[in-house]
């Protein structure tokens, strides 16, 4: 097994005394071969997040600074159940809808996962992918992450507010779970402007958590996502301090707060594409 790996194909995590591939495969950390390849060093993006993992006096606000862009790719792989899906389908809406001469725009694209599923599947050419993002320290990292995949092109990176941003001639925009954390009142206004950046046909993919009005259903959803990050390896104390570091900073809507926004941004069409627990991407076309 080990003679076909490609190190700059294997995204190592070391945890204890195992490593994980992307892929799910467990490596003997005692073959030669393996031991290798730990000795060298992992690009800071491949970190583990133990970020929440000592007790802390007072947990304060999520912010995305170095210490989560650092951990970035693994803290979203095992917090979002369905992450490596939802990437996999922007790509394959992005083959299907992006034409040449028209923009893809990844907004919070935080290290460019989405651009780089665009970048992978969409063949006519040309056309270009704009990435934002407000955090200096997650373009930072996104550059890095971009440069390990070769390309014909490159992915334009933008440090800028996304309510600021002027979009136009889109053929894809891309809202990969970064709605979520807008102001709720600056929600509506973002939309508006993404509808009248696309190009009728032109497709829009917002993928974030969601909120539910009934009560048991919102404790059921949110009992099975504690039960996801369990599995994924988050000690109680982690995903308590996690959840108490987010609540002022991540503000999810109802399904129905999304469909009514995008019905009155004047998209017609709209349906939800991936649903996975209380994480659902929606696609809405012009
Ligand atoms: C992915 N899309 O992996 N302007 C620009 N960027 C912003 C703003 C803003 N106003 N607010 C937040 N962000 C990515 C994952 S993460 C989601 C997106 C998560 C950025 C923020 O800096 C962060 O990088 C991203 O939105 C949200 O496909 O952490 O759950």
């Amino acid at each position: 097994m080990t003679k076909n790996l490609k190190i700059r194909f294997i995204p190592i995590l070391l945890k204890k005394n195992a490593a994980l591939t992307q892929d799910g495969l467990v490596l003997d950390p005692n073959n030669s071969k393996i031991k290798q390849i730990l000795s060298l060093k992992m690009p800071m993006s491949l970190q583990i997040d133990t970020l929440f993992a000592d007790r802390q006096p007072q947990v304060a606000d999520f912010e995305f600074n170095d210490q989560v862009a650092d951990v970035f790719a693994d803290m979203i792989q095992r917090s979002v159940p369905g992450y490596q899906t939802i990437l996999q389908g922007i790509g394959d809406i992005a083959k299907r809808v992006v034409t040449a001469h028209s923009r893809v725009y990844d907004l919070g694209c935080s290290l460019g996962a989405a651009s780089l599923s665009v970048q992978r599947q969409v063949t006519v050419s040309p056309y270009q992918i704009i990435a934002i993002d407000n955090s200096t320290a997650m373009l930072q990292q996104a550059r890095c992450h971009l440069n390990r995949f070769k390309s014909s092109f490159d992915v334009e990176l933008r440090h800028e507010d996304i309510i600021e941003s002027t979009l136009n001639e889109a053929s894809l925009v891309i809202l990969n779970f970064t709605l979520q954390f807008l102001k709720p009142e600056a929600r509506a206004t973002l939309i508006q402007k993404i509808y009248h950046s696309l190009q009728p046909g032109g497709a829009l993919i917002i993928s974030e958590k969601l909120c539910f009005e009934s009560p048991q259903i919102q404790s059921l959803l949110d009992d099975m996502h504690i039960d996801f990050k369990r599995a994924q390896g988050y000690s109680e104390l982690e995903i308590s301090q996690k959840r108490q570091a987010i609540e002022h900073v991540m503000r999810p809507d109802t399904l129905a707060t999304h469909q009514q926004r995008l019905q009155a941004a004047g998209f017609t069409q709209q349906h939800t594409w991936f649903q996975c627990m209380n994480f659902i991407s929606l696609v809405a076309i012009k």
